[in-house]
């Protein structure tokens, strides 16, 4: 676009001074010219109008494309913030202390908390997008897949339940109901240790998983679904700070992503 009002400045110096022109060159013809510079101007506003058409494509296809990450080997692990769409229109927000996060950092629900006796399962039509954060996964080894998040909580409950009061989020796989999933380990980072219980059955294909805040203050890191093949029988026998030692999603960086179009 500069180079278009420089060329135009210049033309129109040209046409205004046309004698200053004439005395360095005595052949040239004022008429053939302005012809000229007509056919180079709107030469230079088709060029101009195709450049913004074009980033104007790209800027839509940003749009109507998603993150996929792909699982592979039988599990597939996720920084939850790097949520498709970003976190900034909802209520988590980032931290990098105290350190121990992997990717960029980890998300703190600063939102309402959901908490008490009938409330460890939330409709997800009836869920606001402030309490939302979405990722989509691509299955290509069909099965039970377990689902654990990687996660900070400094522990605020009391009495017997000193862990219990910021020590869960919901997750939801495919547009289910959200779930509890819930975490005893204070002040530290570590995997959600509620057992087996949050599973779901995948054929091959992509899926939508959230999070959704639940308890005030619970922060999340990572997200990890693991095929029944990777996990023990029954409940987990090592305590969350072996997992690193014992499985390979445990200690695995980020899976690949890839974007897509929306359909
Ligand atoms: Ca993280």
């Amino acid at each position: 676009m500069q180079l278009l009002t420089a060329f135009i400045l210049f033309c129109g110096e040209l046409i205004q001074k046309p004698d200053q022109f004439k005395r360095n060159s005595q052949i040239i013809n004022m008429g053939q010219i302005k012809i000229l510079i007509m056919l180079v101007v709107t030469g230079l506003f088709l060029i101009n109008a195709s450049c913004k058409s074009k980033s104007e494509k790209q800027a839509q296809n940003k749009d109507i494309q998603q993150k996929v990450w792909l699982e592979k080997n039988k599990f597939v692990v996720i920084e939850v913030e790097n949520a498709d769409g970003g976190y900034t229109h909802t209520d988590w927000v980032l931290s990098t202390k105290p350190e121990g996060w992997t990717g960029t950092g980890y998300l703190i629900w600063k939102g309402d908390a959901i908490q008490g006796e009938g409330t460890e399962v939330l409709a997800y039509d009836d869920t606001e997008d402030s309490r939302k954060l979405t990722y989509h996964i691509q299955i290509t080894n069909p099965g039970a897949y377990y689902i654990k998040v990687r996660n900070y909580h400094v522990g605020k409950g009391s009495g017997d339940h000193f862990f219990d009061g910021d020590n869960d989020c919901f997750i939801s796989v495919n547009k289910s109901d959200f779930r509890k999933q819930y975490d005893h380990n204070v002040r530290e980072f570590t995997w959600c240790e509620s057992g087996n219980f949050c599973n779901v059955a995948l054929e091959a294909g992509v899926y939508e998983v959230a999070i959704g805040g639940r308890s005030f203050d619970f922060g999340a890191d990572r997200i990890v679904l693991f095929h029944k093949d990777l996990a023990p029988e029954g409940d987990f026998g090592p305590s969350p700070h072996d997992w690193v030692n014992v499985y390979e999603w445990a200690a695995a960086p980020e899976s690949e992503v890839v974007f897509r179009e929306i359909e």
